[in-house]
């Protein structure tokens, strides 16, 4: 049975990632709501119908051991009604608040997330429990989720266009640290490190590896693949994917 991970696109590779690091050969159905993206700019009622049909029918189809919303939008509007919805564990995303909040030498700190990520009630409370005398500072960008998924498929970023896009946090003076609250943002890591040298960007990637491992207890060896419910070029994607170890398998979705 394999461990189904889910994102709206290809921000979950990034996550698939840090699943590999301390699980190489373990089975993975990765599948992306290709057709939908990006989330971070729909209404939270059509996402929430969309989502749990469209990883209801997974579940029944594939019978994964356990599912991993690989995407912070998705798990702040839908984690309450997959857990009610599915019999096996069901992992979400959250942002790095806690380590960013510890960790931080200025307790100055930055959250990048899509514009719907940004503004949640969740994030406050984060910050009370771990935030004592930290400020954050907060950027929704629904742009660098496309220029993540232009990356993997060979289009590489305009350094200046990131730069762009990062400015309202780095012109804070002090900040030290930017948590990457999308689960895209990983994917561009180095492109941000150019733009942003002194910065320190954490993501949520170990974190989720680490509770897979302690409540997936029975996630197996076996062959991984990856769906789209999108129109894609697998030939573009296949070195993005094997980079993860997906295999060739790329297989269309389509919503019952
Ligand atoms: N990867 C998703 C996240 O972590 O929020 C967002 C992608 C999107 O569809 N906007």
């Amino acid at each position: 049975r394999p461990l189904l991970v889910f994102d709206s696109g290809l921000g979950g590779l990034s996550v698939v990632q840090a699943l590999r690091e301390s699980h190489p050969s373990g089975a993975i159905a990765y599948l992306a709501d290709s057709a939908w993206l990006p989330y971070g700019t729909k209404p939270d009622s059509l996402l929430l119908d969309r989502i749990v049909g469209l990883l209801s029918d997974a579940c029944t189809a594939l019978a994964p051991c356990a599912l991993v919303v690989a995407c912070n939008t998705a798990s702040t509007i839908a984690l309450p009604a997959l857990r009610d919805r599915l019999t096996i564990p069901v992992i979400g995303t959250v942002p790095a608040v806690k380590p960013a909040c510890e960790t931080s030498a200025s307790k100055i700190i930055g959250l990048l997330a899509t514009p719907a990520t940004v503004n949640r009630p969740y994030i406050e409370d984060l910050m009370a429990r771990y935030g004592d005398g930290v400020t954050l500072h907060r950027h929704g960008s629904a742009k660098l989720v496309l220029m993540a998924e232009a990356a993997l498929r060979g289009i590489l970023p305009d350094p200046a266009a990131i730069a762009t896009e990062l400015t309202p946090l780095t012109a804070v003076t002090g900040l030290d640290t930017i948590i990457l609250g999308c689960t895209h943002f990983p994917l561009l890591r180095p492109a941000l490190e150019a733009v942003a040298p002194t910065v320190r960007f954490l993501d949520s990637g170990a974190a989720i590896a680490r509770r897979v491992r302690d409540v997936v207890p029975d996630w197996c060896d076996g062959p991984s693949c990856a769906f789209f419910t999108g129109r894609e070029d697998t030939a573009l994607l296949a070195s993005a994917l094997g980079a993860v170890g997906l295999p060739r398998c790329v297989s269309a979705w389509s919503p019952s």
